[in-house]
């Protein structure tokens, strides 16, 4: 069968765990537990997880080290799980209490006890199951039964599959969940893989997965005033070229990277939004990576070092990506002379050297 082929080298640690939940474990207290800031990832795991030992009587509940990440609060929001979960995803300090009477954890999405946070040194005297796909860490020399795939490209995708092989239905919503776990780790299906896929048509036709509810739940919300700081960033754009590169130069008071991300998707080489804050100026830059290529000039280490001492600040960052803080009382106009002043000079004497 499509399944049983699949699984070859994890079949046998799934049957061993949904035989212990059918035997030893029943009756028991299991926490699930997961790496801080929790990801769509590793909830969606933790969520199934909880919903298959719920279904045969094992008491369960979700431990998150340091709560969840904000995609993955919404991807619960949109879902409507946040309230059917409130009892069972609980935090430090009831868990706590709590741990004293549990039998068994299951360590999901982690391959490193550091992952856990402060929860690492509570643990560490319990019998833990790991659910996992990264290369094998610490965990794995002290795990009671280890189901684990660096194959996989995400614990969804193993936890899909034990769901599969247990074979009883799960609410349609955490199919949906376990699909957005897949999508959001393989990164909408870059890293996908035959497997990956095949268990997706499996959650889908058997689990009643909805695919475009998964995708949809996964979009980025832009709030409202960021929306408006991009479009008055678009709006006050000042374009200028050097040779064929354009750089644009514009102004905002917040969201200063969001709006010279949207600039660089406009068209330009390299965007430089200023800002004044107070007693002091900012200059957001971005760069595509062609732009460092073809120039040689990396922003963080180049660029923003020398703006930031020319504006008496400072300044540094990364090759695409740097920010400059200075004092200089200019107005707006003249810091963008200044800096593409600066890069005009620093382009002609990169390219000199290439001569
Ligand atoms: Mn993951």
């Amino acid at each position: 069968m499509l399944l049983e082929r699949y699984w070859n080298e994890n079949l046998e640690s799934i049957k061993r765990f949904l035989e212990k939940i059918h035997s030893e474990l029943i009756g028991k207290t299991i926490f699930i537990i997961t790496h801080r800031n929790a990801d769509p990832d590793a909830i969606a795991s933790a969520i199934a997880l909880h919903e298959i030992l719920q279904k045969v009587k094992i008491r369960s509940y979700i431990l998150l080290p340091e709560g969840m990440n904000e995609i993955s609060k919404q991807v619960m929001e949109k879902l409507e799980l946040g309230e059917k979960y409130k009892y069972s995803i609980i935090d430090l300090r009831r868990g706590e209490r709590l741990l004293i009477n549990i039998d068994m954890l299951i360590i999901v999405d982690t391959n490193n006890p550091e992952q856990l946070g402060i929860l690492a040194h509570y643990i560490s005297e319990k019998p833990f199951i790991l659910v996992d796909h990264h290369q094998p860490g610490k965990l794995w020399r002290k795990a009671y039964l280890v189901i684990s795939d660096h194959n996989a490209r995400s614990t969804s995708e193993i936890v899909a599959n034990i769901a599969l092989l247990w074979g009883h239905d799960l609410p349609k919503s955490i199919s949906t969940l376990l699909l957005a776990g897949i999508l959001y780790d393989t990164r909408r299906f870059i890293y996908a893989t035959k497997r990956t896929f095949l268990t997706v048509y499996n959650l889908i036709s058997f689990l009643g997965a909805d695919y475009l509810k998964a995708q949809s739940i996964l979009q980025h919300e832009m709030p409202i005033p960021e929306k408006i700081a991009r479009l008055k960033a678009a709006q006050r754009i000042v374009i200028k070229k050097i040779d064929d590169l354009i750089i644009a130069y514009s102004h905002v008071s917040a969201y200063e990277s969001s709006c010279a991300r949207a600039i660089l998707e406009l068209g330009a080489d390299a965007a430089f939004i200023i800002s004044r804050h107070k007693e002091k100026i900012r200059i957001v830059g971005r760069a595509k990576q062609s732009f460092v290529r073809t120039t040689g000039i990396s922003l963080g280490r180049d660029l923003m070092p020398y703006l930031g001492e020319l504006l008496g600040g400072s300044g540094g960052g990364h090759d695409t990506a740097g920010v400059v803080e200075a004092t200089a009382k200019y107005d707006f106009k003249r810091i963008i002379n200044i800096v593409h002043k600066a890069l005009e000079k620093m382009i002609l004497s990169s390219s000199k050297q290439a001569l």
